[in-house]
């Protein structure tokens, strides 16, 4: 046999194996999803002011631009829910390490507010931080357990590599723009969620076992804590409440 026809069959045969042990894989684990609900008085959400910086303010202003609403609290109305929650794994898993994603996480600047705000990554994946406006940013982190870092970018396009060793959450501002911030959730696991505009969250690839799954929203920390079980190739249920701080 030619040594071209030796490699095809490796290569065929590696394939298989991948293709396996991933179908195994979903089989063999299972996922919770739900939604976080918020029960109490929704606070009025504003319009953002950008009007401190010119370059900001025109990216707001019709007809080139469309105004923002602030983002600390963003209640979705239809179906009760909240959004921008981190519902993530507290615990359960055991002393399992997992694999650092090969793709970086980004945090754009962007019509001078940060995307995502509420950001949620691996420690040790690269995260770019990136602007995207033609103006002054700055980036002020002040993790705990983490390095802090302050840096300024002060041009369109510029981007700057950071990743970070523990798991935390963290706030992120910009000191040129004081409406601006983001928050930075690091997991040193895969599971985690952040909800969107239907308040849904969802974990998958979890191995069968018993977890506390715990929900964070900036304006309440981490608030809800839920115990839950996994079964192999199903889906657990999980509806999450949020009440009102009194
Ligand atoms: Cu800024």
């Amino acid at each position: 046999m030619k040594w071209q026809r030796w490699m095809g069959l490796v290569v065929a045969l590696g394939l298989v194996v991948v293709w396996t042990t991933w179908s195994q894989a979903a089989e063999d684990t299972g996922s919770i999803t739900g939604k976080v609900f918020y029960n109490g008085e929704v606070p009025k959400r504003t319009k953002i002011k950008f009007g401190a910086d010119p370059v900001c303010a025109a990216m707001h202003t019709p007809p080139a631009g469309k105004p923002a609403g602030t983002e600390k609290f963003i209640f979705n109305k239809k179906s009760g829910t909240l959004r921008n929650v981190i519902v993530f794994v507290k615990s359960g898993l055991g002393d399992a390490t997992y694999p650092t994603p090969a793709e970086p996480a980004t945090l754009d600047q962007s019509g001078c507010r940060y995307k995502p705000h509420i950001l949620t990554m691996q420690t040790g994946q690269t995260l770019i931080v990136k602007n995207s406006d033609e103006t002054m940013h700055n980036i002020n982190g002040k993790p705990k357990k983490n390095s802090p870092f302050n840096f300024g970018q002060p041009k369109v396009g510029m981007t700057k590599e950071l990743s970070f060793k523990r798991a935390e959450i963290f706030k992120v501002k910009c000191d040129v723009h004081g409406w601006m911030n983001a928050y930075i959730g690091l997991f040193d696991h895969p599971f985690y969620s952040v909800t969107g505009k239907d308040g849904v969250f969802t974990i998958s690839g979890l191995p069968p076992g018993e977890y506390e799954i715990v929900a964070w929203h900036e304006g309440f920390g981490e608030v809800v804590t839920q115990t839950v079980t996994v079964n192999a190739g199903e889906a657990t249920e999980a509806d999450l409440t949020i009440e009102e701080k009194k």
